[in-house]
């Protein structure tokens, strides 16, 4: 059995070096080369997710290893030659009590924390800020209703047209911009097919569905630059309609919102970008 032993001991140090690696790769608010984990939290719904995704990955992987010894246990200690007379027993009373109950306690474990996320995430706290996210055919619209309601687009930035330092297919023109340590209520509709808000960092994915409006929140613990796709498949443009939150202090927040109340109040609603993209057939 030493050998059995050995393994169980390799496979508890590769899934500890994976777990490791995954959250030494990840990075906060955007995917990095060689990430296997999720993304750093940027709210405290993703520091939940993060927990409970590492509860199941110990827990499945302590079935798997069960499973696999008594696998292993059956095929040296049972097979034709070492056991050529097989037992007759076919119950065994504490046995089938046992793997009922102890699948059930599994079960009760899991399902506990999982409905305590889905309430938090559905439930949030009461919120300070809300931002309204739109999604189009293939660009999002934020509008700011309790601070002006002021509505602008954020479109693409193309590969050519990209920064340094600008990570490619996730920057857009114009960023949702919120203040830090805010709870953020989103409220999120579709304007023309069904699209979906969607920034790891935050923990964050809700159908942006035409007719109807969808609620979520997040409260970013740091400043800095977050980053989401359209997650839901809206057309040929889906994957070209990146989310750009820019987390600033409270005092950036308040001066940003002066400015763009007067520059996207000047664009009066539509720029042209929005108007040739609402112009192009739905697919
Ligand atoms: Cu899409």
């Amino acid at each position: 059995m030493r050998v059995f032993s050995r393994l169980a001991a390799c496979a508890v140090t590769v899934a500890g070096l994976l777990a490791g690696a995954g959250t030494a790769f990840a990075g906060l608010g955007y995917p990095s080369p060689w990430e296997i984990g999720l993304q750093q939290p940027g709210s405290p719904v993703q520091t939940d997710i993060i927990w409970f995704n590492d509860l199941l990955l110990w827990i499945i992987g302590g079935i798997v290893l069960l499973v696999f010894v008594l696998l292993a246990i059956i095929i040296v200690r049972f097979n034709a030659r070492a056991n050529p007379i097989p037992s007759r027993t076919t119950h065994n009373t504490p046995l089938e009590v046992m793997w009922t109950i102890v699948p059930v306690i599994i079960l009760v474990t899991i399902a506990v924390p999982s409905f305590r996320l889905l309430f938090l995430q559905v439930d949030g706290p009461k919120p300070d800020i809300t931002v309204k996210a739109t999604g189009h055919q293939w660009y999002w619209s934020y509008s700011y209703p309790d601070n002006g309601n002021f509505e602008f687009d954020s479109l693409i930035v193309a590969d050519k047209d990209l920064k340094p330092g600008q990570p490619r297919l996730l920057t857009a023109d114009n960023d949702m911009v919120v203040p830090v340590n805010k709870v953020v209520r989103v409220l999120v509709t579709g304007a023309d097919v069904i699209h979906s808000f969607a920034v790891p960092s935050f923990g964050i994915k809700i159908d942006a569905i035409p007719g109807r409006l969808n609620e979520t929140w997040f409260n970013a613990t740091r400043v800095g630059m977050y980053y989401g796709q359209c997650s839901q498949l809206c057309g040929k443009d889906h994957a070209f309609m990146p989310i750009g939150v820019r987390v600033v202090s409270q005092s950036d927040f308040v001066a940003w919102i002066g400015t763009a109340k007067k520059k996207y109040a000047s664009e009066g609603g539509a720029s042209p970008n929005a108007l040739a993209a609402a112009e192009t057939p739905a697919q």
